[in-house]
């Protein structure tokens, strides 16, 4: 298994599946169109697409180009929802547990180069208590009250358990599927396997090379932006030294980027990257040494018709909306994102605290629930992926798990993944776990990171409407972190806002709560040193489940779902003009 990224180049080929697939509910007869890559869940009228639980297939036909003859051939997901079985002629060839990581499936000894065979993709976009993220397994509902002991309730809570239900524990629709592009990909038979890079500021840039055979040593040659040679070593391991070294500095600086030009062999690999260090001194955030202040809306990977669906225009647009805001980062709530957007975000500037997708964990139950073991490999999974992104300055192990009903339980959980993150980390960047409103002086967890991230909701869901009691509460309870000298970012804080509707009395819902909402948090926020980031939730309205606390989605977003911005985004743009 490789974690690079497809490449076509001099020795690489790539065919991209993506297209018009078939499509069919398990146990159906017939087959019916899908785009592919995109979530199925809104490309139908059948209700089925929405709800149902269970196994999708998907089915096209591939073809192996006969000048591949002598090549290595695999097919690589980069991702599918949220468990994935691959079948070649009817016969499995492959499996994969998560929805939000790449993954290969050799097909050399099974498929010669000229022949066609049928590929079926069966999705499962079951989640329950051994999936990431956490399905409910039917106990209370995510939104409103199930109204437990209630006869007649309890009856209807049956049925549902009879039809199958599949009750997301998170706060984002459950949306599966291939959602990420699938490709062909041809190397040579020795090839590039993986390359780490880990650069320091004086321009020494440390890197391994690991490749499928060994029998000459592997070249690095490092090209500058203009791609001019600038520093060249033999060996799968090594030190090369960059002259006069240009830093890769978030936005409004200069996000410089270096390629690692790897050849081995017959193999070619184009390694981007860029030459910053990213660390936590006292409360401060040093990126290059210079404090860095945190300040962009968090998202999700959510839009009309695609669903979380990878779309590069959206990114773009995402992206230039954060210019526009004058926003500088964003954590990808609430699992890894599709690559391209890391890539897009080196090249931007935008800095990213890249999260695992272990959101739901919000009862204490779930330290019985046996999944540690699964949870460490998706977040090897995730740095090995993401490791060499200059982009990425943080890891999240996941956001708000119970830490303070069993506060000791809750560390023994997080602390080994905490330590994970680190020693699997080739650069070492800090560690933070999301905390959620809990009780704070109890929770061992969240204080133990290297970096303090709480969502906190003080006006919204607790002390709604009355933002002066908010914005006590709130300082009352940053006096408290005050005392525990931890760097302190603000990760989530929001109201939902209906677009268009407004109040010459700032109400809830109204435009003019969300704004009052933000300059209230804000009023709090820009009194203390150590708060080093603010990260409104959200960047745009988004689909989630249905519930009584949510109108067509969960509307906290700064923008609508198809980017306009609402009177918060305005304010947040002269904000964060002025940080
Ligand atoms: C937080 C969750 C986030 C939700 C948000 C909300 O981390 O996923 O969408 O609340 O309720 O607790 O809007």
């Amino acid at each position: 298994m490789s974690t690079l990224y497809p490449q076509n180049n001099a020795s690489r080929m790539t065919i991209d599946l993506g297209g018009v697939w078939d499509f069919r509910f398990q146990g159906d007869e017939s087959w019916q169109p899908i785009a592919v890559p995109a979530s199925y869940n809104d490309q139908s009228t059948d209700p089925r697409f929405r709800n149902r639980a269970g196994i999708t297939e998907y089915r096209r036909k591939i073809t192996l180009p006969a000048a591949w003859k002598g090549m290595r051939v695999c097919l690589r997901f980069d991702a599918a929802a949220h468990n994935a079985r691959i079948l070649l002629n009817g016969k499995e060839i492959g499996f994969h547990r998560g929805g939000f990581l790449p993954f290969e499936v050799e097909l050399n000894g099974l498929m010669r180069p000229g022949e066609t065979a049928e590929l079926t993709v069966e999705t499962d976009n079951r989640i329950n208590h051994d999936t990431l993220p956490i399905g409910t397994e039917g106990e209370t509902a995510f939104f409103g009250s199930d109204n437990p002991g209630i006869p007649a309730v309890e009856a209807g809570k049956r049925m549902q358990q009879e039809r199958g239900i599949n009750r997301p524990a998170f706060d984002f629709f459950n949306y599966t599927g291939i959602q990420r592009p699938v490709r062909l990909v041809a190397t040579p038979r020795k090839y590039i396997r993986d390359i780490t890079l880990v650069p320091s500021l004086n321009g020494a840039v440390r890197f391994s090379v690991e490749t499928a055979g060994t029998d000459a040593p592997a070249h690095v040659e490092i090209l500058d932006a203009e791609g001019i040679s600038v520093a060249r070593c033999d060996g799968w391991e090594g030190i090369l030294q960059i002259p006069e070294p240009r830093l890769w500095e978030p936005w409004p600086g200069t996000p410089y980027l270096y390629t690692a030009r790897v050849t081995y062999g017959d193999d070619l690999y184009e390694q981007p990257f860029g030459i910053r260090e990213v660390k936590v001194e006292g409360t401060r955030f040093l990126i290059n040494g210079k404090p860095f202040r945190f300040h962009g809306p968090c998202k999700h990977e959510d839009s009309p018709f695609h669903g979380r669906g990878t779309d590069p225009c959206l990114n773009v647009t995402d992206i230039n909306l954060y210019h526009w805001l004058n926003a500088n980062c964003f954590r990808t709530s609430h699992y890894p994102y599709a690559e391209e957007m890391y890539q897009l975000c080196d090249r931007e500037g935008i800095v990213i605290v890249d999260e695992t997708p272990a959101v739901g964990m919000w009862a204490s139950e779930q330290y019985g629930w046996n999944l540690a073991d699964y949870h460490l490999q998706v977040l090897k999974d995730m740095i090995a992926r993401d490791k060499n992104h200059p982009c990425v300055v943080m890891w999240s192990l996941g956001n708000e798990p119970d830490t303070d009903s069993q506060p000791e339980k809750a560390y023994e959980y997080w602390h080994p993944l905490y330590e994970a993150a680190h020693r699997l980390d080739p650069q070492d960047r800090p560690v933070t776990v999301v905390g959620c409103q809990n009780r704070y002086d109890r929770d061992k967890v969240i204080c133990s990171m290297d970096v303090v991230l709480i969502n906190r909701y003080y006006g919204w869901y607790n002390l709604s409407g009355d933002l002066e009691a908010a914005k006590y509460a709130f300082r009352t309870e940053l006096e408290w972190w005050e005392t525990q000298h931890k760097p302190v970012i603000l990760s989530e804080y929001g109201a939902d806002t209906i677009a268009g509707l407004h109040g010459a009395v700032a109400e809830m819902f109204t435009e003019e709560y969300q704004v009052a909402f933000y300059e209230a948090m804000s009023e709090c926020l820009d009194e203390r040193d150590f708060v080093i980031g603010e990260m409104p939730w959200n960047f745009a309205d988004f689909a989630t489940c249905q519930g009584p606390m949510r109108v067509g989605g969960n509307r906290k977003g700064l923008f609508t779902r198809d980017r306009r911005p609402k009177m918060a985004a305005h304010w947040f743009r002269e904000r964060w003009k002025n940080l």
